[in-house]
């Protein structure tokens, strides 16, 4: 093959790459996936972008049911079961058939979240929450997990600016009324979590403007797959 003709081709061929955001509320990781996805395009990559929870009818469903505060009386343990219930059919229905066909799949939020959020700053045995993992993931880990790490108090901050049009949604993210201690402890959670991954993940502040931080998630994605680099 030669080399003017190599670049586009070689890289469609690549093997279909699994790559989640994580990070707690307002961070920029819906944006930053969105920018990811735009930038895999350019580059002639088949992607798709989801998110968590929802990403299916099924899941999305679980999704309006948790997000409205409908299951929290039931407790976090539930909660933890209700994310993963979610999760299997997100895997099943659409991240495996998307990966095996060699479509890349940006994810906003996946596994980490649970660990995160119920498990280790909501309380939820260890244990539990492993057994979860093994059962929603069905194998499918990710190959990349990009953490934005900021301050909660900076990140609320944006929020704030939408939150009118999410509560007109009916949507208001039953999470995001913890306290700002309870945030804290959240952020721990997941540097904790990176620390504990660091062969899947890298951690980048995401205090930055959109643009300096979907360059930042650009280089950590080019450096993990540098067949990107062509
Ligand atoms: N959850 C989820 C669990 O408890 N367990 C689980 O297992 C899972 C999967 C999901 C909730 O469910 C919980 C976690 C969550 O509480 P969600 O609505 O998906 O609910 O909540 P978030 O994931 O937190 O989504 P957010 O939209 O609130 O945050 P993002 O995606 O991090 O931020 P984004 O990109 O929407 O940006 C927020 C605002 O900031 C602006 C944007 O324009 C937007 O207005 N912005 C920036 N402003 C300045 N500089 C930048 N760099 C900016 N980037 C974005």
């Amino acid at each position: 093959m030669t080399k003017s003709s190599s670049d586009k081709s070689t890289i469609k061929k690549t093997p279909a790459r699994f790559i989640t955001f994580e990070g707690g509320e307002g961070v920029g990781k819906s944006t930053q996936a969105k920018r990811l996805l735009d930038r895999l395009k350019n580059k002639a990559i088949m992607a798709i972008r989801t998110r968590e929870p929802g990403g299916t009818p099924n899941a999305e469903n679980i999704r309006s049911f948790i997000l409205t505060g409908k299951s929290e009386p039931w407790g976090v343990g539930a909660e933890a079961i209700l994310f993963a219930s979610a999760r299997l059919d997100h895997v099943n229905e659409l991240i495996a058939p998307n990966l095996k066909k060699g479509t890349w799949v940006i994810c906003d939020r996946f596994h980490d979240s649970t660990r995160a959020y119920q498990g280790i700053t909501g309380g939820v045995n260890e244990d539990l929450i492993s057994t979860l993992e093994d059962l929603a993931l069905n194998g499918y880990k990710p190959d990349l997990t990009i953490l934005l790490d900021m301050e909660p108090k900076k990140a609320f901050e944006r929020v704030s600016l939408r939150e009118e049009d999410a509560s007109l949604a009916g949507e208001t993210d039953r999470f995001e009324k913890e306290n700002l201690d309870w945030h804290n402890r959240l952020r721990k959670a997941f540097l904790q979590i990176a620390k504990n991954n660091q062969e899947r993940f890298v951690t980048i502040s995401a205090d930055k403007s959109e643009d300096e931080l979907a360059d930042a998630v650009w280089q950590a994605v080019c450096k993990k797959f540098p067949e990107l680099n062509g």
